[in-house]
């Protein structure tokens, strides 16, 4: 393949072609559930991909045709959370789906196989899903003994809407690719074998367009859902502009020179 490593994990691959990265969940023989440790190095990848000026989009996915993720690995579920090297348990997946929320660059899920649990909600915060037909969504926390009454559940009801989000945590039913496709849960349905390609094809056109435009849809529809923490999240942004401007720069130099600035020569738009 053409995908050239980036760095070196235990649970994961991160990979880059041109512009694009691509984060794969590496633990097949447990459907790809994640523990802290996977966790930890998602975190990781995506801050990488945050702070690296010449990726332009984020691909998330799982090894293996079998599983996108199962969730939390139920092998180190301790008491309080999922439990690594460290020995402290965790629910760092939450840090994780927050990351992936705020990172200013496109993130899409592309899902083979199951994507469950934890890991669907991992799907659901991405900004964008494409799924091979055989793909398969359930939640189960309901039947195992967990919930995520965040995201999982007031965001899910936003994109499939309240009644289809309460049949999915109230039953825990598994859903076809069509299926999901049909709830507005995903974006696109293709064949297995053109998965990737045709996930490369969207990153390919997003990479085309702006890419301040870009972060500003999305942190707009952040700000829509998440309240005072979406309006830090838009408003930083306007921030980071705003100190590109003249006018910005004018505020700092006069504080620096000690002198009052002069701000009447900017241009008032209407
Ligand atoms: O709800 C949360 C959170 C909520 C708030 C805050 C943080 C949270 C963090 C996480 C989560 C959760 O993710 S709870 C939900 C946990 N996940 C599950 O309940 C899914 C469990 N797995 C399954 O239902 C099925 O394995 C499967 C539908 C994904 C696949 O079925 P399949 O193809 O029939 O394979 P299966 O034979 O079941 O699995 C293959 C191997 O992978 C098995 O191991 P083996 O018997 O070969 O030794 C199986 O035990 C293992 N495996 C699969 N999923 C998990 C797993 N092992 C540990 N944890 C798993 N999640």
């Amino acid at each position: 393949s053409k995908w050239e490593n980036i760095k070196d994990y235990q649970d994961i691959l991160f990979e880059r072609m041109g512009k694009v990265a691509k984060i794969t969940i590496n633990r097949p023989e447990k459907r790809n559930a994640f523990t802290p440790v996977t966790v930890q190095e998602m975190i990781d990848a995506f801050n990488y991909c945050r702070d690296d000026a010449s990726i332009g989009a984020i691909i998330l996915t799982g090894q293996g045709d079998l599983a996108f993720c199962s969730g939390g690995d139920q092998s180190v579920r301790g008491n309080g959370g999922y439990v690594g090297p460290d020995h402290i348990a965790r629910l760092n997946v939450l840090d994780l789906q927050h990351l992936i929320r705020i990172i200013p660059k496109p993130v899409i899920a592309m899902v083979r196989g199951w994507s469950v649990g934890g890991g669907n909600i991992l799907q659901l915060v991405c900004d964008l899903t494409i799924a091979a037909d055989n793909a398969k969504f359930m939640q189960t926390g309901p039947k195992v003994g967990s919930f995520d009454a965040g995201y999982g559940s007031a965001y899910l009801a936003r994109v499939i809407g309240h009644k289809r989000a309460k049949e999915v945590w109230f039953l825990c039913k598994p859903y076809s690719a069509d299926e999901a496709f049909q709830m507005g849960w995903i974006n696109k349905v293709v064949p297995l074998a053109d998965v990737e390609k045709e996930t490369l094809a969207w990153c390919d056109e997003i990479l085309k367009k702006s890419p301040t435009a870009i972060r500003f849809i999305k942190a707009a529809m952040n700000a829509d859902t998440d309240g005072i923490a979406g309006l830090q999240q838009i408003a930083g942004d306007s921030t980071m502009l705003f100190y590109t401007s003249d006018e910005g720069k004018e505020g700092r130099d006069a504080f620096l020179e000690k002198r009052d600035p002069d701000f009447d020569k900017y241009p008032k738009f209407p």
